[in-house]
């Protein structure tokens, strides 16, 4: 023990099943389940797993990933194998978009029925007051949709949780710093103000993942309905750098906050914002990425966070440990400590806070930019009032 002590007032639950770990999307696909095996090394290498309770989630039935989805496409999940040929030739799709992004695979309902589980029973600790942070960081894939797969994601786990707080909390803010647009969650809570979906993302219709989420896609178009103005966008362009992505958040979550009054949050941590990962585009360090969850965890209210995207793992791993340990409030050494499992993985960097590549993207996000998307979000939440 690394002299980690259980948080005072508060209790943090950590919800992971290595069962999940071992699958694999395929040689060369970007999505790679083993950066939770890193994740877990680490965390328990500090000791962080004295301080929570930690749970082995089971996974969840084909009925609670139905109180989403469609029936079908369940079905049609729990029955599918990577031999079956699941080409449709009059959509010229796979089907339920399956495919290259979203590939069959050994294991893959058993793969979506354990992050689901772990969602669920993490949101259930909350409801249930049995913990004030839940923490599942196999979770988080918001691009899924009602009745298809998209983006490296089937089940919905986030829509599955939001569903179980709502049977306990009229109002549910969920706040998505992953670097793609999380459409699937917006989606499926557009037309009620139960739930406010925020989300910050590289933006590029033509040429960015998925392609939606512009400043003012904020709802439905008529203020008849409940859901308008409770979708919020913040787009960006490539390279935010650490000081004005955590301005940015701070000058929007806290507004949305104050405005909206949520009783619960849940908080999508998807790490392929930080700089240096395969498929993200901007220049975020570690420290200002857990500034982001220190920032949602100081409104005191019931917190589920969870992971998402994230293609580099080895600073996957070292982002969620270190958030990990933001959630229990404890101070841990910079440096891994020199048991950690799998220590030769993190080459010459054998530091939580390792210097990013950033020669890949220019920050093209200008101060005067930044300042009006600000504007445009206060200018949403002005309908809120009243
Ligand atoms: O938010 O950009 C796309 C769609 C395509 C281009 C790629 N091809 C394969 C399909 C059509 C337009 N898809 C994105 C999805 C990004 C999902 C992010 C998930 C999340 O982080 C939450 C978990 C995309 N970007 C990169 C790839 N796909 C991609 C890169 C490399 C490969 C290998 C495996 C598969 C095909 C070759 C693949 C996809
Ligand atoms: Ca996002
Ligand atoms: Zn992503």
């Amino acid at each position: 023990n690394n002299g980690i002590k259980k948080p005072k007032g508060y209790t943090v639950s950590y919800h992971a099943n290595p069962e999940m770990e071992q699958m694999h999307f395929g040689q060369k696909h970007p999505m790679k389940p083993w950066r939770l095996t890193l994740t877990n090394k680490i965390v328990m290498a500090y000791g962080m797993h004295e301080a929570m309770d930690i749970y082995i989630p089971r996974a969840a039935s084909s009925q609670e990933l139905k109180d989403f989805h469609r029936g079908d496409y369940i079905d049609f999940l729990q029955r599918v194998t990577p031999s079956d040929n699941t080409w449709d030739p009059d959509s010229q799709t796979y089907a339920y978009n399956t495919g290259d992004d979203c590939p069959i695979f050994d294991g893959l309902y058993n793969y979506c029925s354990l992050y689901a589980g772990a969602s669920l029973d993490a949101a259930r600790k909350l409801t249930n007051h049995q913990s004030n942070i839940a923490i599942n960081w196999s979770g988080g894939l918001h691009h899924a949709k009602k009745n298809e797969a998209s983006g490296f994601c089937y089940i919905n786990d986030i829509v599955l949780a939001i569903l179980q707080l709502l049977l306990h909390h009229p109002r549910v803010l969920y706040i998505d710093i992953d670097v793609h647009h999380g459409d699937g969650v917006e989606q499926a809570f557009w037309s009620t103000d139960r739930v406010m979906t925020l989300s910050f993302h590289k933006y590029n219709r033509a040429e960015f993942f998925p392609g939606t989420g512009a400043l003012d896609d904020t709802g439905p178009i008529n203020n008849a309905s409940a859901g308008a103005h409770h979708s919020l966008n913040v787009p960006l362009h490539d390279g935010i750098e650490d000081a004005q992505y955590i301005k940015l958040f701070e000058d929007v979550v806290k507004p949305c906050v104050r405005q909206y009054k949520p009783t619960a949050i849940v908080l999508q941590c998807g790490a392929d914002s930080l700089g240096g990962d395969r498929l993200g585009c901007f220049n975020v360090n570690i420290k200002a990425h857990g500034a982001c969850v220190a920032f949602v965890k100081k409104f005191n209210l019931p917190l589920l966070v969870l992971g998402g995207g994230g293609y580099t793992p080895r600073n996957v791993a070292k982002a969620w440990a270190y958030e990990t340990s933001l959630c229990i409030g404890a101070e841990v050494h910079p440096n891994l400590p020199a048991h950690t499992p799998f220590l030769e993985h993190f080459g010459n960097e054998k530091t939580l806070f390792p210097k990013l590549d950033f020669t890949r993207y220019e920050n093209k996000n200008s101060r005067v930019y930044l300042e009006s998307v600000v504007m445009g979000i206060m200018e949403q939440l002005r309908y809120l009032q009243g």
